[in-house]
């Protein structure tokens, strides 16, 4: 999830000025931030320090991260016109991203997740300017120009094959498609303008043989069109219970969540009955990869982070007791 690392003061003193755009570009200090969480807390995969507008960024069409904004655009997409900025990915063109990757994937003894965004959230940065409630701009130029949505969304589309690529080839041993804000749509609407084109991505992925993430929030509604995208894994936000999460998915998939983020601010007596009421939703299925619903709030102490790590390992493995010997990522749970 987005912003493990972002409460940590470690994070905070290499962080450096400027947008984080600017700070993915450093390998160095990319690879250093990535690991940082991982360090602090034991946890049993990485992921990688970037965003999911890079491969966008990266080819030039004018998008920036605004701090404590988001994404921003200061010329949207708008028109037909706008397609001929976003051209496809050229080797050279996440030269960064391949030297982060390379170096992670020699100091990891536990796996790299490499990501991309879905089709339907880039767009919804692209066509909005910014982050948005509504997402009203978006949805009128899906459905009242659907010929260069689908134009969009397929050049999206090839952008996030092109970098999800980059990493495997270059070490990430699964990949992520986060397709964060696709909850906003109606099931129909769904399967017709997005569920193409995240099948093209996953399907794509086939022949790296790497497991399949596939993630949005709100999409208690979606969790089914999800899955048959050609996910591996479905992620869950902390509105459905697993246990339905996993009727919905028809039992094809695993599952990965679902705790509700904001719980990281309350009392440890409440955070901790929270997570094991996550546990015991999934009954001890070995299909579950204990995570957060969404990403981390900035003002979370990481204690309680640690807490919440260490108490899904004494507990939450399906596998035996949570073993120090073992080395990390080598346990299923
Ligand atoms: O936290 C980490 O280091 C992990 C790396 C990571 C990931 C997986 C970042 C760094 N971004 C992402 C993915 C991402 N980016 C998603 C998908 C996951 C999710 O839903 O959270 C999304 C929707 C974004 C877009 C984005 N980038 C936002 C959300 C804006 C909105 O619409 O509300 C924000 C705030 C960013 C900036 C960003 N990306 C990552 C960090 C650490 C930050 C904050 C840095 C800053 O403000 O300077």
């Amino acid at each position: 999830m987005r912003q493990a690392g972002r409460s940590l003061p470690e994070y905070k003193a290499i962080r450096g000025e400027g947008t984080i755009l600017h700070a993915i570009q450093d390998p160095e200090r990319a690879a250093e931030i990535t690991l940082q969480p991982v360090r602090r807390y034991g946890v049993d995969a990485a992921i990688l320090f970037s965003d999911i507008v890079t491969p966008v960024f990266a080819v030039g069409f004018g998008i920036d991260i605004t701090p404590g904004v988001g994404p921003t655009c200061e010329q949207p997409f708008a028109s037909a016109a706008d397609l001929d900025r976003i051209r496809p990915l050229e080797p050279d063109d996440l030269w960064f991203q391949t030297e982060t990757v390379g170096r992670l994937a020699e100091e990891l003894t536990i796996p790299l997740i490499g990501f991309a965004g879905g089709p339907f959230t880039l767009a919804s940065y692209m066509i909005e300017g910014k982050p948005s409630r509504d997402y009203a701009k978006v949805k009128s130029l899906m459905m009242g120009d659907p010929d260069l949505w689908h134009e969009l969304c397929d050049r999206l589309a090839d952008l996030a094959i092109g970098t999800l690529t980059n990493q495997v080839e270059n070490g990430a041993s699964a990949i992520q498609l986060f397709d964060s804000w696709a909850g906003a749509l109606r099931p129909e609407h769904y399967r017709d303008y997005v569920l193409p084109h995240s099948t093209k991505i996953l399907s794509a992925m086939d022949e790296l043989g790497v497991p399949k993430i596939h993630f949005g929030i709100t999409t208690g509604e979606l969790l089914d069109q999800i899955a048959a995208a050609g996910a591996d894994v479905v992620g869950v936000d902390w509105r459905t219970r697993l246990a339905d999460a996993r009727k919905r998915t028809g039992g094809r998939v695993a599952l990965q969540g679902n705790l509700d983020p904001a719980l990281l601010l309350a009392p440890w007596n409440v955070l901790q009955t929270e997570v094991r009421r996550v546990l015991d939703d999934n009954g001890g299925h070995p299909g579950h990869i204990f995570n957060l619903g969404h990403g981390v709030l900035p003002q979370v102490d990481p204690e309680q982070l640690l807490r919440v790590v260490e108490l899904v390992h004494a507990e939450g493995r399906t596998d035996g007791p949570f073993d120090e010997t073992t080395p990390l990522g080598t346990a299923a749970g």
